[in-house]
Parts: C-alpha cells; sequence; structure tokens
C-alpha cells in the first residue's frame, strides 16, 4: 500500500479523536501544518504534535488543501448532534460535504481536505461521506472501507464491553496476554418479551453491517453520479422486501406468526425496544421506546413531519398503482409497467429526491416513518433526547418495528406487483431443459441429503479501530459474540440438455416454507412473498445429462465471515494480490453465517426450488468493460460496482409476480425447468467455539 492510500485508509480509524492523535495502534501520526488544527489546539500546535509525534514509526505529510473549504453549511448539525440518513436536512448538509470530497482534484488533495474537514463536522456525518467518497471516487478504488461495526463499534455491543475493552487494553499493554471481552447474548430483554425470540437476527451485528453498507453504496441523495445506479430504486424494493422474507421465515422458526405490517400509524405500537446501545457521539445510550407507545406528528428544530403527510402520501402512492400510472412534475403519465415499474416505484417511496418522479406530490414516505418512528419518544424535542435506533441505517435493523415499517412498505410493492399479469408459460420455460433431481448435502461423511444444520457459533471481531480514546499501543482489542451460523453444505442438480447444442442458463435457487405457525399449508400466493433467495448462478448446460454442484459459501447473497468483520490496519489485509482485491469494497453483502434460516430443533421442513431460465432473456450486456470486481460475489442484493444489474429479469423472479398455478407442485410440474424437494433444517442448541 503507498502513502497515500494509506493517509486515506487512516482517516477511518479512531472517528471521534482529533485529525493530529496516533493511528494504526501508535504507529503512524499524520504530520500537519498549523492549518489542519481547529482553534481549540491552534494555539498549542507544537506542544499537541511533540506529544503524539514521539515514538511513531510513520508520520505522513499531508498538502495544504489547494482552498480551504467553506464548512458552514454544515453548521446547523453540531458535533455532538446524532446524524440521521433519514433526517432531510442532515441529508442536504452530506450532499455538500460529499460533493467537496468528489471535487478533490486527486488523492493527495482528497486526503488533505477531508483532515482538514474531520474535526470541523459531525464525526459520524463525516464518516458516512467519506466512505461514499471513497466507494465512488475511481481513483480510491484500492481503499478499504472498513466495516462501520469497527469504526462505531458501540453502535454494535453492550456499552459495558467497551468500557471493559479500553481497560483491558490500557492494563494490560500486550496484545496477546488481553483476554477476550465477551458481548453478552440476549442483553436486549428478557423471554417476557415475544419479540426477543428473534433478537438473534435482529441484533446480529453482520445483518446490521450489511444494512449499513447497502445505504452507503446506495445513497438516496447526493450528485445524479452517486444517486443514479441502475435500478437502484427496484434494489431498495428487493433487497428490504428479502429482509421482510427471512425475518417472517425465521418467525415461523420461533413459532412466531408474520409481522403485521404497520398500516395505521393512529394505532399505538405494541411493540417496545430498549436499545442499551451507546451513541458514540453523545456518550449515551439510544433512547428506548415503550411498549404501546402512539406515534405523534414530529415537530422538532431540525424536522418537521405530520402523520397526516405520511397517509397522504400513502393514498397518493396507492391511488397511483391502482391507476397504473405515476405523475411527473409537468403532468405527464409515466406507466407503472411490469418492467420499470417496480424501480420508479422504489425510488419514489424510499424516497430519493433526486430520482423521484414528483417528490412534491408523493413525498418522502418510507424516510419520513423511520423518523417519525425514532422520535416517539420525544417528538416535539421537549426532552431534547436524539432519536431512537429507527433514525440511523447502522442500527434501525435491531428495533422489531423496523420490519413492521418496512413490511407495511414492502405491502405497497406487492401492491404493484400483484396488479401485473401472472408471469405466462413463455416467460416461465425454458425449453428443451429439465431439471431432474436437486439436493442440498452436508460436507460431512454419511450426511443425508436435504437435511441442513445450523448452531450457535461464537466469533471475535476487533474493537480497537473505533475505540476512540483508548488507548494506542497496539490495535488488538478482542470481543467475542455469539450468532447463528449454518454448516457448510453443497447443492447438486441432474440437469438433461434435450434441445441437441450447448445452452446457457441461470440457476435461480430459493427456499420457502410449507406451512405457517399453525402448521397450515401455504398457497403459493403465500410462498412466493415468503420465498428467501439462496444463490443464483449461470450454468453452462452441454447436450445430455449435467452434473452441476455449488458450494454454499458461493452464495451470490453473501460476504464470508473474515468479510463482514474484517478488521481495519495494514496488518489485516491480505498480501497476494488476488486476496488483496477480494478485500476491497467488498463489506455489501448478506452474512454468510445468516445464510439459513434457524430452523427448530426437531426440523422444520422447506421447499428447495431451483430453476433454470434461459439465458438469453437474463443476459445483461455491460456497457464499459471494467473488469469484474474480485469482490462482486454478493451481486443479487448489492449490484456490481460501476455496472449494471446482472440479471435482466425483474429482481425476485419469478416470484416477485403471481404464477399461474395454485400450488408450488402444480408450477413445477407444468415447468421442466423447475424442480423442488423437501428440505429440513434442524438448529441445534450448542455454542460452536
Ligand atoms: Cu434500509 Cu428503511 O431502508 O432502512
Amino acid at each position: 500500500m503507498n502513502t497515500d492510500q494509506k493517509a486515506l485508509q487512516l482517516l477511518f480509524q479512531r472517528p471521534l479523536e482529533p485529525v493530529f492523535t496516533t493511528r494504526d495502534g501508535g504507529k503512524t501520526v499524520f504530520d500537519l501544518s498549523d492549518t489542519f488544527y481547529t482553534d481549540r489546539y491552534r494555539n498549542n500546535t507544537q506542544e499537541v504534535s511533540d506529544r503524539f509525534g514521539q515514538d511513531v514509526e510513520v508520520k505522513i505529510p499531508l498538502q495544504e488543501p489547494a482552498k480551504i473549504p467553506n464548512l458552514s453549511f454544515a453548521k446547523s448539525l453540531g458535533r455532538k448532534k446524532q446524524f440521521s440518513l433519514f433526517n432531510t436536512s442532515h441529508r442536504d448538509i452530506a450532499t455538500e460535504l460529499i460533493k467537496i470530497f468528489l471535487a478533490a482534484p486527486n488523492v493527495q488533495q482528497l486526503a488533505s481536505i477531508a483532515a482538514y474537514c474531520k474535526d470541523r463536522v459531525n464525526p459520524v456525518m463525516f464518516q458516512y461521506c467519506y466512505a461514499v467518497c471513497i466507494a465512488h471516487r475511481p481513483d480510491t478504488r484500492d481503499v478499504d472501507i472498513p466495516n462501520v461495526s469497527q469504526v462505531f463499534p458501540a453502535n454494535f455491543v453492550e456499552p459495558s464491553v467497551l468500557q471493559d475493552a479500553r481497560q483491558e487494553a490500557s492494563v494490560i499493554g500486550k496484545a496477546g496476554n488481553r483476554m477476550v471481552l465477551e458481548i453478552p447474548v440476549n442483553y436486549t430483554a428478557s423471554d417476557r418479551e415475544e419479540e426477543h425470540r428473534l433478537a438473534y437476527f435482529r441484533e446480529d451485528i453482520g445483518v446490521n453491517s450489511h444494512h449499513w453498507h447497502w445505504h452507503l453504496v446506495y445513497p438516496a441523495s447526493g450528485t445524479m453520479e452517486i444517486v443514479n445506479k441502475d435500478r437502484r430504486g427496484e434494489l431498495f424494493y428487493y433487497m428490504h422486501h428479502q429482509i421482510i422474507a427471512r425475518y417472517n421465515v425465521e418467525r415461523y422458526c420461533n413459532n412466531l406468526k408474520r409481522v403485521a405490517p404497520l398500516n395505521n400509524v393512529r394505532d399505538p405500537v405494541p411493540e417496545g425496544y430498549f436499545p442499551k446501545i451507546l451513541s458514540s457521539v453523545l456518550n449515551r445510550t439510544y433512547p428506548a421506546r415503550i411498549s404501546n407507545q402512539q406515534l405523534r406528528d414530529v415537530d422538532r428544530p431540525d424536522g418537521k413531519v405530520e402523520l397526516s403527510a405520511l397517509e397522504q402520501w400513502r393514498d397518493r402512492v396507492l391511488a397511483a398503482i391502482d391507476r397504473g400510472f405515476v405523475e411527473n412534475t409537468s403532468g405527464q403519465r409515466i406507466p407503472l409497467d411490469e418492467v420499470r415499474g417496480i424501480d420508479i416505484l422504489g425510488n419514489m417511496i424510499e424516497a430519493s429526491p433526486q430520482l423521484s418522479v414528483n417528490s412534491q406530490f408523493y413525498g418522502n414516505l418510507h424516510n419520513e416513518g423511520h423518523n417519525v418512528i425514532s422520535f416517539s419518544h420525544d417528538p416535539d424535542n421537549r426532552h431534547l433526547e436524539e432519536f431512537g435506533v429507527m433514525g440511523d441505517v447502522t442500527t434501525a435493523m435491531r428495533d422489531p418495528i423496523f420490519y413492521r415499517w418496512h413490511s407495511f412498505i414492502d405491502g405497497i410493492f406487492n401492491k404493484h406487483k400483484a396488479l401485473l399479469a401472472p408471469y405466462n408459460a413463455a416467460q416461465l420455460q425454458f425449453q428443451g431443459v429439465k431439471v431432474d433431481y436437486i439436493e442440498a448435502k452436508l460436507g460431512v461423511a454419511n450426511a443425508r441429503p436435504n437435511t441442513l444444520l445450523t448452531y450457535w457459533q461464537k466469533s471475535t471481531a476487533n474493537l480497537a479501530a473505533g475505540l476512540d480514546f483508548g488507548p494506542a499501543q497496539d490495535e488488538n482489542i478482542g470481543a467475542s459474540f455469539t450468532h447463528l451460523q449454518n454448516a457448510p453444505f453443497t447443492f447438486t442438480f441432474n440437469v438433461t440438455n434435450s434441445s441437441g447444442g450447448p445452452l446457457k442458463g441461470m440457476c435461480r435457487v430459493f427456499i420457502a416454507p410449507k406451512s405457517d405457525e399453525h402448521n397450515h399449508a401455504l398457497t403459493l400466493e403465500d410462498q412466493r412473498l415468503l420465498a428467501v433467495e439462496l444463490d443464483k448462478f449461470t450454468v453452462d448446460l452441454m447436450p445430455g445429462v449435467n452434473t452441476i454442484r455449488r458450494q454454499s459459501t458461493e452464495s451470490s447473497l453473501t460476504i464470508p465471515f473474515e468479510r463482514t468483520f474484517r478488521a481495519v490496519g495494514a496488518s489485516y489485509q491480505p498480501t497476494a494480490a488476488d486476496e488483496l482485491a477480494r478485500f476491497r469494497f467488498c463489506g455489501c453483502g448478506w452474512p454468510q453465517h445468516m445464510l439459513l434460516p434457524k430452523g427448530k430443533p426437531e426440523g422444520m421442513v422447506f421447499d428447495l426450488f431451483v430453476m433454470i431460465s434461459d439465458y438469453a432473456q437474463d443476459a445483461v450486456q455491460q456497457p464499459n468493460n471494467l473488469p469484474n470486481d474480485a469482490c462482486s460475489t454478493a451481486f443479487s442484493f448489492c449490484g456490481l460496482k460501476d455496472k449494471l444489474y446482472p440479471d435482466k429479469r425483474t429482481m425476485g423472479y419469478p416470484f416477485d409476480r403471481r404464477l399461474p398455478n395454485n400450488t408450488l407442485s402444480a408450477l413445477v410440474d407444468s415447468f421442466s425447468n423447475m424442480t423442488k424437494t423437501d428440505l429440513t433444517i434442524k438448529f441445534s442448541d450448542r455454542v460452536v467455539q
């Protein structure tokens, strides 16, 4: 790694500390002119730089900023305020800062401008804008974006662990001798709270950091070059739809019924949530929401939302769906057809102010819903409380109400999808292709086909980079936590190609629950909304019988554990070129350890479904010849960097629309290019180290 990359990397570390303190475990410091120091330290620059310049191995000089940015636009968002991507005024400020970063003429100037801004704007917003910039500038492709769980560990772990971590690290100098601190399991509620059965899903560090990373890659506002990505509105729908499907399936595994969509914002919300995690900028825990909280109009200095506005936007959106078109700002009608409709709705409902066809009329439904919910404990700021976890993409998925709100949003999208004609035979079949057999099998001797295994696993992550004002000696402060895990398995498909020549297909693998929490069989219409995508990949089919094998770890949804929890700092980076490439810009992706739902101790039976569609109809012609990023393995949820979404079919196909049969059996019997089998997922209630 060269010095420029290194400088850029270091700005991710220790987000709350002034830019002149040591980084990289005390090994490195920036060599800075007086320009960089804020007024607080301006009279002590010599003293400060002597103090932090001692005993370091490397001093990285930063250029003078060619032009000192005017940061007055950021004044209204104080350094000790919570930053929310759902808040319009915060987003506008972030957009300005991102523009400044993108405008830097080269990486040296980017480092110096970013270093100048770092101590002068809200630190959480700085980290967000800086990461967006690093993710989108062509000249920073080689700079890693550390996982948010390492930059702001407080947003992910029980606060007493951080206290212990600081203590351990200052008392025990050598990392090797330090004990690994344990993040307690089940610390947010007791079993009296039914919703707590799903805490392992909602509070999973990997799930939450995936969600943060997704919103980082697909910002709703900013410059057009950043916002206007191929099918981003559709991906907003699909990624969140899959989260809801997964959550509902996970609820069945825990004998709970499906989430009730938050259709009525006037009803009290029975689900309370007490997050207990600490906001690093405030050094205060995130506010809780008591059970049966009534949502109210929000009227605060940095934002106002009326419940009636949410209802009005909802009604306008629903009316547009019923009429089959939206109207843009000049009154033109744009049809909500089967190809573009969902993308238009995604950008309009989320909403992205730049991409919505008419943001004045259709409003800002999903984002403002997050705001109303996140301020329900203090809607008019009389108690000077900040937002709850729903106000922040790093933490929103912890709260049961996230799934209620997003089920409501998903219901709107599904209403549009349900109004489209059911898929017909021509859209589903693949002439000459017959899937004869499918199986999923664990990679151990004597494994039974189609019986998969989940269990608890205890893993360790490193909290050092985000531990502001912690000791600097070294960069290893491990914390262990327990999460769901699935035993790796292999899919085997036998496929006959009788077309006479070679064919190319797209193999689409889903699981769907067969019955609800009362053991009542689900209809195909229910199943399609609960179908969980497991994988999608292309296959070459030679004439005759083909056997295709695919590992669970190759899934197009997931990123490996090491990437979800990768540490920051040079010593953690792989040195081999291909591995290093994989390491970059690769944090977006569903965590591998959550690929499968938990199942049940006695075994829970699912339909495992596979379809091979005709690649000639799925293929996308990429307009640019950029090499495939080595990390583009999680394209199902995250797309490909700087490329078109690599599947022309609408996302979720074939389950995104109604199907011509009443049961899944009837469907697979009608089409030779599909098949299904029973798959049992057994949960073993033991912790593997
Ligand atoms: Cu991801 Cu509501 O969009 O949190």
